[in-house]
Parts: C-alpha cells; sequence; structure tokens
C-alpha cells in the first residue's frame, strides 16, 4: 500500500484513498447566490463565492482519484415538520418556508435549495438532506461512511463557522479524521471564517486539519 498523505497544519495527514470521502456541505443556491436564506439573514453572498472555484478544483480531482463524493443540503419539508420552532422563528423574523426570488427559502425541492451547477452532484454520488447545521444531525451520514469504509474527510463548503465547523466537530467526535481546505470554505464573517479554521487546527489538531486546494490536489495526485 502507497504511503499518501496531504500538506496540512499543523502537520502532514496520512491517508488511503479508498478509506477517503469527500463531504461538500450545503454549496446550495441558498447560501451562495442572491435571494436565498442567507441573504435574507442579512449577509452578503458575494463573500462565500471565493470557495466555487476551488472547491471545483478539489472535486474534480477528488472524482479522478475514486473517492467516495458526498453532497449536503440543508433545509426541510415542505409542511416544514421537520424545522424546530426556535429555528423558525430565529431572530424574531420568519424566513424558511417563506417565498423568495429562489421559490421556498431552504425547502426541499425549491430552486434555492438545490445545489449550485459549479458543483452539482454526479450519478452515484450521495446527496444527504440534513435538517440542522451538522451533517450527521438526523441523517444517515455516517451509516453511508460506515459501510464505504471511509476515515478521513475532506470537508468542504459553507459556511465554514456554521455548518463545516459543526460537522467536522460531529465527525471528530465519531473518529474520522477530517482536512478541511481553507480556500474551499467560505464565511459572510471573514474574522469567523479565520477564528474557525485557527480552532480546528489548535492544540495538536483538536478537531482536524487545515489545508487548501492546491496541497489536496497535490496529495490526491501524489
Ligand atoms: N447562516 C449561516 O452562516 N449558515 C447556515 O445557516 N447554514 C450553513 O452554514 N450551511
Amino acid at each position: 500500500m502507497v504511503k499518501k498523505e496531504f500538506r496540512a497544519e499543523p502537520f502532514p495527514l496520512a491517508y488511503e484513498a479508498k478509506s477517503t470521502a469527500l463531504v461538500m456541505i450545503d454549496m446550495q443556491r441558498d447560501f451562495v447566490e442572491p435571494g436565498g436564506f442567507g441573504e435574507a439573514l442579512g449577509n452578503d453572498v458575494s463573500l462565500v463565492r471565493s470557495a466555487i472555484k476551488p472547491c471545483e478544483k478539489v472535486l474534480a480531482e477528488a472524482r479522478k482519484a475514486g473517492l467516495l463524493v458526498i453532497h449536503t443540503r440543508e433545509g426541510h419539508r415542505a409542511d416544514l415538520a421537520d424545522c424546530p420552532p426556535a429555528k423558525l422563528t430565529r431572530g424574531g423574523k420568519t424566513f424558511i418556508g417563506t417565498n423568495g426570488p429562489m421559490g421556498r427559502i431552504l425547502v426541499r425541492g425549491s430552486k434555492g435549495h438545490d445545489l449550485i451547477p459549479e458543483l452539482y452532484p454526479i450519478a452515484g454520488e450521495p446527496v444527504v438532506d440534513k435538517p440542522g447545521k451538522g451533517a450527521f444531525y438526523q441523517t444517515d451520514l455516517h451509516l453511508l461512511l460506515q459501510n464505504a469504509g471511509i476515515k478521513t474527510l475532506i470537508v468542504c463548503g459553507v459556511t465554514t463557522e456554521v455548518c463545516v465547523t459543526t460537522t467536522v466537530r460531529e465527525a471528530n467526535d465519531r473518529g474520522y479524521e477530517c482536512i478541511v481546505p481553507s480556500d474551499c470554505v467560505g464565511s459572510y464573517f471573514p474574522e469567523f471564517q479565520q477564528a474557525a479554521l485557527a480552532m480546528i487546527k489548535a492544540q495538536g489538531a483538536i478537531f482536524g486539519w487545515v489545508s487548501d486546494s492546491n496541497a489536496i490536489v497535490e496529495g490526491l495526485k501524489g
């Protein structure tokens, strides 16, 4: 078995392609395009769009290397029965389920809930629908990863300090080694982006490793 590794901080991460998955978190129109949930919350979505191109690069290389690729989407049933009331009216306002330019915000089946065309899944790539911020909460993600013998996760997507970090923490507690390419994750708050990435790799990779798209591509080719 050829030992491979990703250049990363706080130290290189050894991995095997057969036990590594790329998890693309919530690259949905609702978070990266105008008129969706992200914008309804008062955010400037142009800030997270920088992650799209690096994600495309990593996704293409992961597919070439034969990695399992999993996409997630945050969203709810049409009747919102799976949306906690506290999430529905967060900040005293209701956005989820209301009509926006891309259909009902964060409701499964609406245009805004869909994944962006640049990173659209291809046949055979599982899409995991999640009602929360973490991708493991009330989903079958752990089961899919366990059945595929996955130990290492490359985690990309949006937003860094919300769904990406929540997922990395959930994954770390379940025994996965997570590596986050810093340019493949995006936040509406640059200072949160920086702090979230610093927290992941602190204390000898307390939650995981931080890298970048070039290092992931090099590592996958290596
Ligand atoms: N608001 C925000 O930054 N993020 C979310 O609500 N969801 C995800 O990060 N996917």
